[in-house]
């Protein structure tokens, strides 16, 4: 045998195993599984610790799928992630996925995806576009049960008692799915109680120097705030500084209730400084990876693939903050 034919007998072997590997029965054949997947991946940015996990989680969960992760870092700005995903198209990648920074303004750009026959996997947030066929699949947490969550836990602790209660919120980034339904799901349930009343409600966009200002501003309007409700924890650990600043006891003066569960934040819960947080898990890359996978080989995947979400109270915090991964 020459060495050439030995060569490709070699590599007709290898594909051979990849290919029925990589098969479930029932399936069909896969086209391209030896080859490298290459994944354009569109970051928000690295706003907060939920943020910073979210990217360890994506990159690790690549490396392990020998998935090919060009990463791009939008910091905050919808125009470079629209100028990241054409890039992906001009890289003739195979998969695009990203995380978009707020809902609406994907139609022209995500056209051009489709034209360009790339499938897209819409991660973490979701867009409001009427249009679903520009997406094969959207993964990522409910945030309308996260807010609910938050209101219904506040609902519960003013069960019984008399006298209006004033909250104030930090709202996510203006626009964001998550600050748009956070905010939509928490006034559902606490609508049970009139008494309770968001009196201010300013974006802290997410991060923990804006939700410091943004708390200094509210603690120099308002001399009766009862509850922050912060959109995320980042937000609430800037909002205790202010108000420690301010002389006022954050958990007891100020009830806090917060939406992620990162380690800093579940600290401040175990401390009581935070009452209650509500989890948004950052850990999406190996389901993201066998999206990808399933996609690039033209296989059926589920439209939605939700996160399973638990809650935690300052015991539930001290109990499994020595596990917790990020
Ligand atoms: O809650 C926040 C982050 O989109 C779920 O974005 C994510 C949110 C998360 O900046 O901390």
């Amino acid at each position: 045998m020459t060495l050439s034919s030995r060569t490709a007998r070699l590599a007709l072997a290898i594909a051979l195993t990849a290919t029925a590997a990589a098969c479930a029965p029932g399936e069909p054949t896969p086209t391209r599984t030896a080859e490298e997947i290459i994944l354009g991946f569109s970051q928000v940015g690295a706003e907060s610790g939920w943020r910073t996990a979210n990217t360890t989680s994506i990159k690790e969960a690549a490396a392990a799928a020998g998935i090919d992760l060009r990463f791009s870092d939008a910091q905050q700005r919808q125009e470079n992630q629209i100028a990241a995903i054409r890039s992906f198209i001009a890289q003739r990648v195979d998969v695009i996925a990203f995380s978009p920074v707020v809902e609406s303004g994907w139609d022209t750009v995500l056209q051009e995806v489709k034209s360009a026959g790339i499938p897209v996997i819409l991660t973490d947030r979701a867009i409001d576009s009427a249009d679903t066929s520009l997406y094969r699949s959207f993964i990522g947490s409910d945030f309308l049960v996260e807010g609910r969550k938050a209101g219904e836990w506040l609902v519960e602790q003013y069960q019984g008692t008399t006298g209006d209660v004033s909250i104030v919120e930090l709202e996510g980034t203006t626009g964001s799915a998550p600050a748009n339904d956070r905010q939509q799901g928490f006034a559902e349930a606490i609508a049970a109680n009139p008494r309770l009343k968001v009196v201010a409600s300013q974006s802290g966009n997410f991060t923990r120097a804006r939700g410091k200002e943004v708390m200094e501003a509210l603690l120099a309007a308002h001399s009766d705030i009862d509850v922050l409700f912060a959109h995320n924890d980042d937000m609430a650990l800037g909002a205790i500084e202010a108000i420690e600043a301010a002389g006022r006891q954050p958990g007891t003066e100020i009830r806090i209730v917060s939406i992620d569960a990162i380690h800093d934040g579940m600290q401040a819960l175990a401390a009581k400084k935070i009452n209650f947080i509500v989890e948004c898990s950052p850990l999406l890359g190996p389901q993201l990876m066998t999206l990808v996978e399933r996609v690039h080989r033209g296989l059926e995947v589920p439209a939605r693939v939700v996160t399973d979400e638990s809650t935690f109270t300052p015991d539930q915090a001290k109990a499994v903050l020595p596990e917790r991964r990020y």
